[in-house]
């Protein structure tokens, strides 16, 4: 048995101005584990393959005016739930007087987002107006019998409206049918008959009936168990059981979910959760998200363990727009993104529990090495580098190129999932440079390597090498060019070689190893030394310098050839 939980009908509590000021300055916290919205596989992604919806409770008001709302209620859900829009009062506030724009509104969001909408609710004892309740047997029937009609009609051949809440809420907590107003006027045949009405309907729709804390094996569950046993004996058309799922730290988690949900799913009907929220008691405190965040994690991993289990409706997804507050005082923050829009750790429960890996990342990769170029043809280059480290882990390289030995721009050629990269397709005796930048699975990228240039060779056969430099190391008044790698590209082998490469103006040699290097005007003239000039084809040999540089300037010697005489 699960502890008692509070009715989640609780009178609600009307604010003044004046205490809802005073709550927001009480709640505002320094954010806590919430980040903005992760470069995470959206959760409609993720519950498709797992054969699941995940859904959410549409307010009106926000869906029509704030793009923040609707873009994570786009992206992130596929099934709608109408909070307010398809009920009793909203729809039909006087006998025959229909007003279909909320619902319309978030079926026709439904719709362009290819979404399924789950109809809620024709039969409940709240939100019902006067003018139904004040009614006798029959007149109340026939409104009950008209209401269902028109309602369920209306969207019964849109594709997107898949399933309906029936009835609502009809028990008490002990398991005796609640004492409403339709049960005192009608007895409990309003049920059946309710049903029975829906399907002449829509006879494709899922019809189902819901309720709360009917998560855990209880009385009131127990009640309804046997309610929908008796009906479809009857052949009423029950296809489906809603378990509302308004869960609260402080009671408990029911831990027999899974087990109820499978039970239910024996009798032949659907089961879903279908208003899930999971309510602190304020203040919030990252160990209170954490309690929250497990919750979560369990109501979908019981959704996931039981193949009936259609899919989790969520009540809402943002603490900006939730009952909560409004009905339990000292309660609130039930949902996975904060008031801002972030994510929160049940957000991350969520998506993890349906298989995907969130991390709220937003550490980009360390840098990659400067790239070294080997291999490099008359129309290729292998390129490799130093890896990047990540906090997470990084899960690729992006290949960035430019033309010549400077200006022009750079722009992505290739990825690798690996510290190398060949590239094809380029011009005989010309220049490019690359860089390199890294991933990591929540799409943060690094800064961009140094640059390395590289001179394709001619093409020929014969005696011909090629160059390439790396910036090792540079600081505001200098720089290390370091390898330059010039290569044997030819078929025979050459004793000598000169690479020349252009010095901005301002810059000068300082050191140099490895090599003879002269400048002249804005020149730089490397020879080989007299133990390095000698390389066999394919073989390659380094070189290197270091240069001084006005300290506003953050140039590095560029533009690198070779030449055999
Ligand atoms: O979230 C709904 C809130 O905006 C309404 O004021 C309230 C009126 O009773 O209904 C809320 O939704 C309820 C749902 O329709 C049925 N199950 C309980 C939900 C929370 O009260």
């Amino acid at each position: 048995m699960t502890p008692p939980r509070v009715s989640v009908h609780r009178a609600r509590r009307r604010f003044t101005a004046l205490t809802v000021l005073a709550l927001v300055s009480t709640f505002a916290l320094p954010v806590l584990s919430a980040s903005p919205a992760a470069a995470a596989t959206p959760l409609r992604t993720l519950a498709a393959a797992k054969g699941k919806f995940i859904g959410f409770a549409a307010a009106t008001s926000p869906l029509a005016n704030e793009a923040a709302y609707r873009t994570i209620a786009q992206t992130e859900f596929n099934q709608i739930t109408a909070e307010n829009a398809m009920k009793w009062d909203a729809t039909e506030p006087s006998d025959n007087s229909w007003n279909f724009s909320g619902a319309d509104q978030i079926v026709n969001f439904a719709v362009a987002n290819n979404q399924a909408v789950h109809g809620h609710t024709l039969v409940w004892h709240s939100q019902t107006p006067g003018w139904v309740q004040g009614l006798g047997a029959t007149a109340m029937r026939t409104a009950m019998q008209d209401h269902i009609t028109t309602l369920v009609g209306r969207y019964a051949s849109n594709t997107a409206l898949q399933s309906w809440d029936v009835v609502n809420e009809v028990f008490e907590e002990n398991g005796s049918f609640r004492s409403s107003f339709w049960y005192n006027t009608l007895g409990q045949s309003f049920i059946a008959d309710a049903f029975r009405y829906a399907r002449a309907a829509d006879p494709d729709a899922k019809l189902c009936i819901n309720d709360y804390n009917v998560e855990g094996i209880n009385a009131k569950s127990t009640a309804m168990y046997n309610l929908v046993q008796s009906l479809r004996a009857q052949n009423v058309p029950v296809d489906c059981v809603g378990f509302q799922g308004h869960l609260a730290t402080q009671y408990g988690f029911p831990s027999d979910l899974q087990q109820n949900m499978a039970r239910f799913a024996a009798l032949g009907v659907q089961v879903r959760v279908t208003e899930l929220d999971v309510r602190i008691l304020t203040p919030r405190t990252s160990a209170k998200d954490t309690v929250q965040a497990q919750y979560y994690t369990n109501v979908v991993n019981a959704c996931l363990a039981v193949t009936a289990c259609a899919g989790i409706t969520i009540w809402g997804f943002t603490d900006k727009y939730s009952w909560v507050p409004d009905t339990f005082p000292s309660e609130g923050f039930a949902l996975p993104y904060d008031s801002s829009y972030a994510v929160k750790p049940a957000y991350t429960a969520i998506n993890t529990a349906l298989g995907g890996s969130p991390n709220n990342d937003t550490q980009a990769p360390t840098t990659p090495g400067t790239p070294t170029a080997s291999g490099v043809t008359s129309s290729g280059v292998t390129l490799s580098w130093t890896a990047s480290t990540d906090n997470v882990g990084v899960s690729g390289y992006d290949i960035l190129r430019a033309p010549g030995t400077s200006g022009g721009s750079f722009a992505q050629v290739g990825t690798s999932t690996t510290t190398s990269f060949s590239d094809t397709g380029l011009s005989a005796s010309t220049s490019y440079r690359y860089q390199v930048r890294a991933r990591d699975a929540a799409g943060n990228v690094s800064a961009a390597s140094s640059a390395v240039t590289v001179t394709t060779t001619g093409g020929g056969t014969g005696g011909g090498c090629s160059v390439t430099a790396a910036v090792q190391t540079q600081w505001s008044g200098g720089y290390v060019i370091q390898p330059v790698t010039v290569t044997n590209t030819g078929t025979s082998a050459i004793s000598s070689w000169t690479v020349t490469f252009t010095l901005p103006s301002g810059h000068a040699l300082v050191g140099q190893w490895n090599g003879v290097i002269t400048v002249s005007g804005g020149t730089g003239t490397a020879k080989n030394a007299n133990y390095n000039g000698a390389l066999a084809p394919g073989q390659s040999t380094t070189f290197g310098f270091q240069v001084s540089r006005p300290s506003s300037d953050n140039s590095t010697a560029s533009g690198f050839t070779c030449a055999t005489p």
